[in-house]
């Protein structure tokens, strides 16, 4: 009989959300970053091990909204956390509890969720006993069904948060093919391979001003007759300003950018890539529904 689980990944911004469901998964399906407010969108990444499929969603970083992309970011968080059978909440065992967080958990209470406490980045704690005071004070905001410490970069206690999923996923058919591991569109995933370099190489307002779209995909056959990937992309940014810096000097910049992504892309696509960026600015775009809708972040 075959089993699945379905389970939302949620926490406050730079938590670890991504890296998680990059690791359970096995694959690079989300962007990491150490900028808060990486991940925008719901991303869905499956893994079938057995008879049991796990659907992890990675949801935004919980944050005061301040504009209306992140109304979208927000809204996402409190629709994911409907109707799963599991939440992880993904703490920072290294940061104070934020209000933020507090309220996600608040969001809780009442709905009956059986929600996993992951304590992350225990690697960073020089004091392993700070894991204790950091169980003992979010068990006083909620009934945790389990608490476990992890670091994700180390892949420590991960092992035991598969063990748990495992045993609470309930009968029922595979909503995915086995071999299927995101329901993102390729050049989604592609976008977001280049936003994540943006978001690691910027620095300050800019990377988060930025946002990416795939305007043209072809393959061809190179001089040796090896297949090859024609990519065109648009970075998008806020300000004339930004323009210049993503650009960077003689171009640097945007070089470095370009060269990064498309190591990632030629790795997940196992195929030579040549990748072409384009720089443009849409004046404040992260207020404007059409814009936030253009780019798929509605
Ligand atoms: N030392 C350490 N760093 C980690 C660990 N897990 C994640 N990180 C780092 O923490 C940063 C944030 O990781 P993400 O996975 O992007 O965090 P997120 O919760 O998805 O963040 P948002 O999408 O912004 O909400 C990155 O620099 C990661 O490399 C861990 O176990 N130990
Ligand atoms: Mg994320």
């Amino acid at each position: 009989m075959t089993k699945t689980i379905f389970v939302t990944i949620a926490g406050r911004a730079n938590a670890g959300k991504s890296s998680l469901l990059n690791k359970l998964v096995g694959e690079k399906i989300a962007a990491v970053s150490d900028k808060p407010q990486t991940t925008r969108t719901k991303i869905t990444g499956v893994l079938t091990k057995g008879e049991t499929q796990y659907v992890f969603m990675d949801t935004p970083g919980m944050h005061k909204p301040r504009n209306k992309l992140s109304e979208h970011m927000v809204k996402t968080v409190n629709e994911t956390l409907g109707g799963v059978d599991m939440i992880i909440l993904m703490c920072d065992c290294t940061k104070k509890t934020a209000e933020s967080e507090r309220a996600l958990i608040r969001s809780f209470q009442g709905t009956g969720s059986k929600v996993i406490l992951a304590l992350n980045k225990i690697d960073l704690l020089e004091d392993k006993s700070r894991v204790m005071e950091k169980l003992a004070e979010y068990s006083q905001l909620y009934d945790f069904c389990e608490v476990v410490p992890i670091s994700v970069t180390e892949d420590d206690g991960l092992d035991i948060i598969m063990d748990i999923l495992e045993i609470n996923a309930v009968e029922g058919p595979h909503y995915f093919p086995d071999d299927k591991f995101t329901d993102q569109p390729e050049k989604v995933i592609m976008a977001e391979m280049i936003r994540e370099k943006a978001l690691r190489e910027l620095s300050d307002e800019v990377p988060h001003g930025v946002a990416v779209t795939i305007e043209s995909l072809k393959e061809r056959e190179d001089r040796n007759g090896e297949p090859i990937l024609d990519i065109t992309a648009t970075i998008y940014c806020e300000r004339e300003s930004h323009k210049g810096i993503i650009i960077g000097k003689g171009g640097a910049m945007l070089k470095k950018i370009g060269a990064e992504a498309r190591a990632d892309l030629e790795d997940f696509f196992m195929i030579k890539v040549n990748l072409q960026c384009w720089v443009k600015v849409k004046e404040g775009w992260r207020n404007r529904e059409g814009l936030i809708k253009n780019f798929g972040l509605d």
